[in-house]
């Protein structure tokens, strides 16, 4: 069948909107008609040429919702007419690391999905003959894709697609970095850099959570107001701090009698190598946990003094903020419509797939949180 699709023809282009081919599902996949889709900034980094997975020509997009629509032989857990949400990080419950119960970090595809492919070894997409690689196993910038079984969640029905795609990344890795890879308790400090798609959510995550000083590090002052509508207490521009960052933070956690100061949790939601080493450092000795979220480039490395984690700090990663997705996803979509978690505020702009390069705009100029594309 035809289905329109952004198509991300070579690094650094504009994505290009076509008509392309795309094949029915196989065994043990279906077919999803993507009804929205959200715009992050991991698209871009790839798009950019960056990824050093990054593979052209792609359909991109990985933060969508849609229906069923068609389903392969032996496909049991969902049918035509459920509403889902595409999974990057799958779950098949049977793999070494989903049984491991120690992350969430399903084994069973990656390595055809790092090499754009589904898991037979081959793609559904063509465009006049020519293969186009899939995109994180979801390929989310076309109407209509194909997936594993084990990368979709069913969802809530009366869920909007154009709120809940976002909890197909942006929404989940934020609120998931604070609950199930930090863990933060009642009472906690933290600092989050970078208050954009990712960093918001993992402010109203700490709100959630019940911690009680949020301080947020923007570059962009009109940050500020974005981070307080989500529970941030405090602001900080490194632009407009006079010295040294890192001190200054470490100065503003102190309480009581702490002579040391530094936040229990820190969050880099901004992909800057540099800003991972603040966060790092801006976080408590003796405790402090410093989850790195942000995605950096080919080439880049992280670095800081042996001593820093010597003196007990601890340095962390998520993906997809540890959440399970088939079990996890369904869970937040109901924490949305039960307002435990809010979306729609974030949603700045709808945009037609015809628009989607503009979404990429707004997002590099700092003008939106979230861009989501409906079909
Ligand atoms: P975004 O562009 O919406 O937001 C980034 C924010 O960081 C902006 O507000 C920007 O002003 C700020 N910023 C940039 N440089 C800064 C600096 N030096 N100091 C302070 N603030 C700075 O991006 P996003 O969609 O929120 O994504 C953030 C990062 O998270 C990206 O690297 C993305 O690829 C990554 N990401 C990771 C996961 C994961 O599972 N680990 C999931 C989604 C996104
Ligand atoms: N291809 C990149 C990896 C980028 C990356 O770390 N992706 C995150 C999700 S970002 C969503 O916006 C992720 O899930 N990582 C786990 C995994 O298995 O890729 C690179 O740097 O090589
Ligand atoms: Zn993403």
């Amino acid at each position: 069948m035809k289905t329109r699709a952004a198509v991300a023809v070579q690094a650094g282009r504009p994505l290009e909107i076509l008509d392309v081919d795309l094949e029915g599902p196989k065994a043990g996949e279906v077919m999803v008609e993507i009804k929205a889709t959200g715009i992050c900034h991991t698209d871009d980094f790839t798009l950019s040429g960056a990824d050093p997975e990054g593979l052209f020509p792609a359909i991109l997009g990985h933060e969508g919702a849609g229906i069923v629509v068609e389903v392969g032989a032996g496909v049991t857990s969902v049918r035509p007419g459920d509403h889902v949400i595409p999974l990057y990080t799958p779950e098949c419950r049977e793999c070494a690391a989903c049984l491991s119960r120690k992350t969430n970090l399903c084994t069973a595809i990656r390595s055809t999905q790092g090499q754009g492919l589904m898991p037979d070894g081959t793609s559904r997409f063509s465009l006049d003959g020519q293969k186009l690689h899939h995109y994180m196993g979801c390929s989310t910038f076309s109407n209509f894709t194909v997936l594993p079984e084990i990368a979709v969640a069913k969802i809530n029905p009366d869920a909007a697609f154009d709120k809940v795609c976002y909890i197909g990344c942006g929404v989940t890795t934020g609120v998931g970095a604070v609950i199930n890879t930090a863990k933060v308790e009642i009472g906690a400090t933290a600092i989050v850099f970078g208050l954009g798609g990712i960093g918001l959510n993992v402010i109203q995550g700490l709100r959630l959570a019940g911690a009680d000083m949020i301080i947020g590090v923007d570059l962009n002052p009109a940050k500020q107001a974005w981070g307080e509508r989500f529970g941030m207490t405090h602001f900080v521009n490194p632009s407009e701090v006079g010295g040294e960052l890192v001190p200054y933070l470490v100065n503003l956690t102190k309480r009581g009698n702490d002579t040391f100061g530094g936040a229990d949790y820190t969050f880099d939601c901004t992909g800057n190598t540099n800003v991972m080493r603040q966060a790092l450092e801006a976080s408590h000795r003796g405790w402090g946990k410093s989850v790195v979220i942000g995605v950096a480039g080919a080439g880049q490395e992280i670095s800081t003094r042996p001593f820093q984690l010597v003196t007990g700090r601890t340095w962390m990663g998520t993906a997809f903020g540890g959440a399970r997705g088939r079990t996890d996803v369904p869970k937040i979509v109901d924490w949305y419509m039960s307002g435990k978690i809010e979306i729609d505020p974030m949603i700045t702009h709808l945009l037609r797939l015809e628009d989607i390069n503009r979404g990429f705009e707004l997002m590099r100029s700092g003008e939106s949180i979230r861009s989501v594309v409906v079909y």
